[in-house]
């Protein structure tokens, strides 16, 4: 409380009013992804991960059913401020019995999921699962000259776009879903616009069933390569761009989907203008799209000013998506969530009004000055005035440690 009210006095004398950062901070909604708890794994498939993403390492405890997922889960988000939503992927379908293809995938089967959200009050998001399955062929999916294979998966998209709409009027928030497909080549190919026509056509063919866009939003994640398709991606970045844009969907911008010096950070500035709302999964690529859990960086701070100084907050649907599978993965869940609310709440601390002036006046000695005076200023004070008034522990890791030995060392 002493060290929060010196900390309010520093940041007051720059014109900046920490409680108005912490009233905005307590709305700004973070989606958190189920798939950290189990390595991408699922409740559908034979366990293993394809679509050219890997998780590394083999930490004890991983997740093996619904019901641990949801403990560890309750756990992680009881550990975390702030308003939050729960990220689904299509292949944590949970089945009583009858199990169901990805092709033919209910409501019924993601009722589980729906109860548990209701029981934390929180919203749900989902993803079609286009990867770690037999119907995935030479990887491809909705690109594949197999028509077979390609309506196998524009069924499931169409699935997934009814199980999103359930989830929106079941929790009656609205509900982000994400398609990404990891199509493409290990090597050069002889045609790179056969297979983007057929994913265009696909997601067509998807989209052209009935749903309320104002429950459902739907995005397209693009990227640049994945582990065994490095020579072509067919779902990139121009490609997704100008799919999004003629058809009024969201865009969605993976940290780790771009070439190494390019910044989701300055991107997000270039897409406000067109769209009402951009989606964003946060991510920390280390040498490649490595999805390591997110920190308190330079590139998460970055991004996070961008949507906190143009008042996007309602405006980017924000999630985390990252897999590390050699460290305890309910910590993995929390230091990366606070991670990004750690950067929320530095960009709310920050003079934008002044720092605004200074680059329009051309004071760039001053702006450069002040920017690097802001990144020691007393923000662990007020971080920790916000979790103190959250209710939440600041110590997590005991808490984590607590559980890990009590409950993780017996999933052998
Ligand atoms: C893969 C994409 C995608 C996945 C999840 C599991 O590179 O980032 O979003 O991580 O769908
Ligand atoms: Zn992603």
């Amino acid at each position: 409380m002493r060290r929060y009210k010196e900390a309010s006095d520093f940041y007051a004398e720059l014109g900046v009013d920490t409680e108005k950062a912490l009233e905005k901070l307590k709305d700004i909604f973070v989606s958190m992804h189920c798939w950290q708890g189990d390595d991408v794994i699922g409740f559908d498939s034979t366990g293993t991960l394809s679509g050219g993403i890997q998780t590394t390492g083999n930490y004890m405890g991983r997740a093996r059913t619904p019901e641990e997922l949801m403990a560890d889960m309750e756990l992680a988000l009881s550990l975390i401020p702030g308003k939050k939503k729960i990220n689904v992927h299509a292949s944590y379908a949970i089945f009583q019995g009858e199990t169901a293809d990805r092709d033919a995938l209910r409501p019924a089967h993601f009722k589980a999921w729906v109860d548990f959200a209701k029981k934390k009050g929180m919203g749900l998001d989902f993803n079609p699962t286009f990867f770690s399955h037999e119907m995935v062929k030479d990887n491809l999916t909705l690109s594949s000259p197999d028509e077979t294979v390609r309506k196998f998966w524009v069924e499931h998209g169409k699935r997934c776009i009814e199980i999103s709409q359930y989830f929106a009027e079941e929790t009656g928030v609205p509900c982000v879903m994400n398609i990404w497909i990891p199509d493409g080549y290990k090597d050069i190919p002889a045609d790179r616009l056969g297979p983007r026509a057929r994913f265009k056509k696909s997601l067509d063919e998807i989209l052209s069933v009935n749903y309320d866009k104002e429950k459902v939003f739907v995005c397209l994640e693009s990227k640049v390569f994945g582990i065994g398709m490095e020579s072509y991606t067919v779902g990139s970045a121009e490609f997704c761009l100008n799919y999004v844009n003629q058809k009024g969907i969201t865009p969605l911008m993976d940290n780790g989907h771009y070439h190494p010096t390019e910044v989701v950070s300055d991107k997000i500035a270039a897409m406000l203008p067109f769209h009402e709302k951009i989606a964003l999964h946060i991510t920390r690529g280390v040498r490649w799209d490595s999805d390591h859990v997110v920190l308190f960086d330079d590139e998460t701070r970055e991004i996070a000013k961008e949507i906190v100084f143009h008042n996007a907050e309602d405006r980017v649907f924000i999630a985390t998506d990252y897999f590390d599978a050699s460290i305890n993965r309910i910590a993995a869940w929390v230091t990366g969530m606070r991670s990004v609310q750690k950067a929320l709440l530095s960009a709310l601390l920050q003079p934008k009004e002044t720092l605004g002036a200074l680059q329009n006046e051309g004071r760039f000695t001053e702006l450069m000055a002040l920017s690097e005076e802001m990144k020691t200023a007393p923000f662990g004070d007020v971080w920790a005035e916000y979790l103190r008034r959250e209710n939440v522990e600041n110590d997590y890791i005991k808490v984590i440690k607590e559980y890990e030995e009590k409950v993780l060392v017996k999933r052998v």
